[in-house]
């Protein structure tokens, strides 16, 4: 099973959208296998943003998401990576397709709510930056036969 990292971003955590991003994703079917609430330092927020260093934005980008508390998350399940990106929408809300969660919340790209990895190798990095292996959690989820044939 695959896994990838989840950001509810301070906007999203401000605007008390943390339940609804949480439960969309229960929804759909992926297993959460990690959740915490924390304050990203500026060391964490340049590592975690580290391929977007050289660009113009970069210092509203680290303001922004270190400007209070986010709720970080790991999620399982089969192609979450790519549906969980396709859930959160475009980067840029003004072309985020109705229904996702930027297409249903946000307008600035500057306060997009959530990040989600967008590959497998981002995903493994992101989740070793946020947690400790030990704050992975194996647990077997009794509903899986009926989400998975
Ligand atoms: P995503 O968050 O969809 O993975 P990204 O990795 O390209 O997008 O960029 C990371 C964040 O940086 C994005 O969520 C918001 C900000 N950002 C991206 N492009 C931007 C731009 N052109 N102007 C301002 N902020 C931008
Ligand atoms: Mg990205």
């Amino acid at each position: 099973m695959e896994r990838t990292f989840v950001l509810v971003k301070p906007d999203g955590v401000q605007r008390g959208l943390v339940g609804e991003i949480v439960a969309r994703f229960e929804r759909r079917g992926f297993k959460l296998v990690a959740l915490k609430m924390l304050r990203i330092s500026r060391d964490l927020a340049e590592q975690h943003y580290g391929e977007h260093r050289e660009k113009p934005f970069f210092e509203d980008l680290v303001k922004y998401i270190t400007s209070g508390p986010v709720v970080a998350m790991v999620l399982e399940g089969r192609n979450v990576i790519t549906t969980v990106r396709d859930m959160l929408g475009a980067t840029q809300p003004a072309k985020a397709l109705p229904g996702t969660i930027r297409g249903t919340y946000a307008i600035d790209v500057g306060r997009n709510i959530v990040h989600g990895s967008d590959s497998p190798a981002s995903a493994a990095r992101e989740i070793g930056l946020f947690f400790a292996a030990d704050e992975l959690l194996v647990w077997k989820r009794d509903l899986d036969s009926w989400i998975y044939e």
